[in-house]
């Protein structure tokens, strides 16, 4: 089968992810199927949504496809994964558009998902932690120094990198769509602003076609 051939069958093949049915943010786009349905658009993959309560991610039918009972999950013919960022890789290693073809290249690429997720994220979840679960504790006030210093320990460096480049490694990457929906969530801290690199790169980011696309989509579920 040649490569056109390869290319229609995937489209063909029936892609369905879930997403809250409706997402505690009403549409900002930061719960993590934006990242997914992101990915899908700019490899031109069509896919379904399905919406899922709080309650339905903890029964039965939901836990089946993901142990933790969260979104999002991914269904394609037999392949059922969970985690954003697994899913995310699938996406671009099964399908053009997202990963380099050259090995040392790509390589480089899929080590800025991982920095996006291992090293960059759980300092900004820990902030929505101390904002949200814990503001109202008598020493949230005290700890809240060290939260804001510990992503910003991870977006100084970042920052640093990244200079004046369009993208973190060449070209538009899976790398990139992981740290620019990672860093999103950061930015109602005020804390992206203090780097106006970062911050047009997120810009960047969001104003691809693709990007547009996905985060139209989640806000139509979301409002309607
Ligand atoms: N590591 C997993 C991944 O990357 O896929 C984490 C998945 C996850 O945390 N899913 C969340 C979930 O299902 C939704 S995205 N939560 C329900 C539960 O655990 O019961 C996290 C999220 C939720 C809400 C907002 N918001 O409203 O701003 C932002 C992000």
């Amino acid at each position: 089968m040649d490569a056109d051939a390869r290319a229609k069958l995937r489209v063909m093949t029936t892609v369905t992810i879930t997403a809250f049915e409706r997402s505690p943010d009403g549409g900002k786009g930061l719960a993590r199927d934006t990242r997914v349905r992101w990915a899908l658009e700019e490899v031109g993959q069509p896919y379904k949504v399905r919406g899922v309560s709080f309650q339905a991610m903890k029964e039965p039918a939901h836990l089946r496809l993901h142990p933790f009972g969260q979104i999002p999950t991914y269904e394609e013919d037999d392949l059922v994964l969970f985690e954003s960022g697994s899913i995310v890789l699938h996406v671009a290693e099964r399908r053009a558009g997202l990963l380099p073809s050259d090995a040392d290249a790509r390589a480089r690429a899929i080590t800025w998902m991982f920095a996006a997720l291992s090293s960059v994220e759980p300092p900004i979840l820990e902030l929505s932690t101390a904002k949200f679960a814990e503001g109202s504790q008598p020493w949230a006030k005290d700890r809240m120094p060290l939260v804001l210093d510990r992503v910003r320990a991870r977006l100084a460096p970042l920052s640093a990198r990244l200079g004046a480049a369009e993208w973190l490694d060449g070209a538009f990457s899976a790398g990139d769509l992981m740290m620019i929906s990672v860093l999103l969530r950061a930015r109602p801290s005020g804390l992206l602003d203090e780097h106006s690199n970062l911050a047009a790169y997120v810009a960047r980011g969001e104003a691809r076609p693709a990007y547009q696309r996905a985060f139209a989509a989640q806000l139509a579920m979301n409002t309607r």
